[in-house]
């Protein structure tokens, strides 16, 4: 029975409902136990606001930047795999929502559309300027660094050419985490879709080719886990990072950071923003949840922006569903959040239609707790907005004396 959405949590269960069990349970999975999957929403209750009040909160602005460019809101959408499983129009619908919503769309190296297509749909939409406002869609590649270099030097020059403003460089998957549930439903990709930036006349890295030659040699598994074995290099280090530094000028975003030391390394590197991400919790199981990472790796960004004297950004994904969770975010220093899950359950609710709902619904949320906050702009938010309980980070500001700097 489906029900008339009216939080992101509506959606979801809508979702649960809709979705064929393949595609469902490839999205709605974390690895192992799934600590971290629920670990990441649970950690935002742990943590409490401290609003203002009589602050004049009759207009509230979301607009924020993102590397330069203006986007309307700091809620945007991370890279998923495989869209089209969700909705026909997949990555298409979610470009042409990314448009008119005005925000950053990530795309999958592992979308079911091609980087051109997508970014091409999201183009086509018309923008409406707005005197109050210069915000503008943005899009930005997911990158992952596969054994062929050459190959991932190729889909860097496509996407450089196709308009992506951004490589966002996934460093937590040197192998797939194990999701259970994809293991026990011996998991594929629906026959009519494709990996679409890569499977074209002149490449054999098809998954059932991946599949034929690894199926007699392994025991019931997931077809991604050995997809992912004969694409991506686990030899992967900071070299790497720096390689593809030195072949493009596209900022490039390292996501999947969780500590402060590699928050370090990105920043001395010269990366321009650390996405703190665990990968939606299907990596490694039992890290931290984002939200509690996030504080070390904001405190590490600052140090190095003031040393090196140019801005850094941090991000955030992982377990946003309420406008509350992104106020925390943003007041503990992410410029910006990204949604995976919640965007495949819009698509999965009406396409296009469906994704913008999902970011409306969340955007009135976040407009109201800022509003409810005493905060009319997102650079009224700060670390004196949350208060941790007893299992937050010693990086937290609050943890010092607030008393002493009244
Ligand atoms: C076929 C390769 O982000 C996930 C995705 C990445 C998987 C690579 C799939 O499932 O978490």
């Amino acid at each position: 029975q489906l029900i008339v959405p009216v939080c992101l949590a509506d959606l979801e269960a809508n979702a649960y409902a809709s979705l064929p069990k393949n595609a469902l349970d490839y999205y709605r999975s974390g690895a192992n136990d799934m600590q971290t999957l629920r670990d990441n929403q649970d950690a935002f209750e742990r943590i409490r606001l401290r609003p203002r009040i009589l602050r004049d909160v009759s207009k509230v602005s979301t607009e924020t930047t993102l590397l330069g460019h203006t986007v309307r809101t700091p809620i945007c959408f991370s890279p998923t795999a495989m869209q089209r499983m969700a909705h026909d129009e997949g990555e298409k619908a979610t470009a042409r929502a990314a448009a008119k919503a005005k925000t950053c769309m990530i795309l999958s190296s592992w979308s079911t559309t091609t980087a051109e297509d997508t970014i091409k749909a999201g183009k086509d939409v018309p923008v409406v300027p707005e005197s109050d406002s210069s915000a503008l869609p943005l899009y930005w590649f997911q990158l992952y660094v596969y054994h062929d270099r050459a190959a991932a030097e190729r889909l860097i020059r496509r996407v450089e050419k196709a308009g992506y403003k951004a490589l966002v460089i996934t460093v937590d998957t040197p192998f797939l985490g194990r999701r259970l549930a994809d293991v026990r439903n011996v998991f594929k990709l629906p026959n009519h879709l494709t990996m679409a930036n890569f499977e074209t006349k002149e490449s054999n890295i098809t998954m059932a080719n991946v599949l034929e030659k690894t199926q007699t040699t392994q025991q019931k598994e997931s077809s991604l886990a050995a997809y992912v074995v004969s694409q991506i290099d686990p030899t992967l280090s900071w070299k790497d990072i720096a390689w593809v530094r030195s072949i493009t000028n596209l900022p490039i975003v390292v996501k999947g950071v969780l500590t402060a030391e590699d928050a370090k390394a990105a920043c001395e590197l010269g990366c321009e923003g650390i996405l703190v991400s665990n990968h939606g919790g299907r990596q490694l199981d039992g890290v931290l949840a984002t939200i509690d990472a996030l504080p070390e790796v904001v405190h590490v960004a600052n140090e190095y922006s003031k040393k090196q004297n140019r801005p850094i950004e941090v991000y955030l994904d992982g377990g946003i569903r309420k406008g509350t969770d992104v106020l925390k975010a943003l007041a503990l220093g992410a410029k910006a959040v990204f949604l995976g899950r919640p965007v495949l359950y819009g698509l999965a609710h009406n396409g296009e239609e469906g994704v913008s709902l999902m970011l409306e619904l969340l955007q009135k949320e976040l407009e109201l707790s800022m509003a409810l906050a005493g905060c009319c702009s997102t650079a009224d938010l700060g670390p004196h907005n949350v208060q941790f309980g007893p299992y937050g980070s010693p990086y937290h500001p609050a943890h010092q004396s607030r008393a002493s700097k009244l």
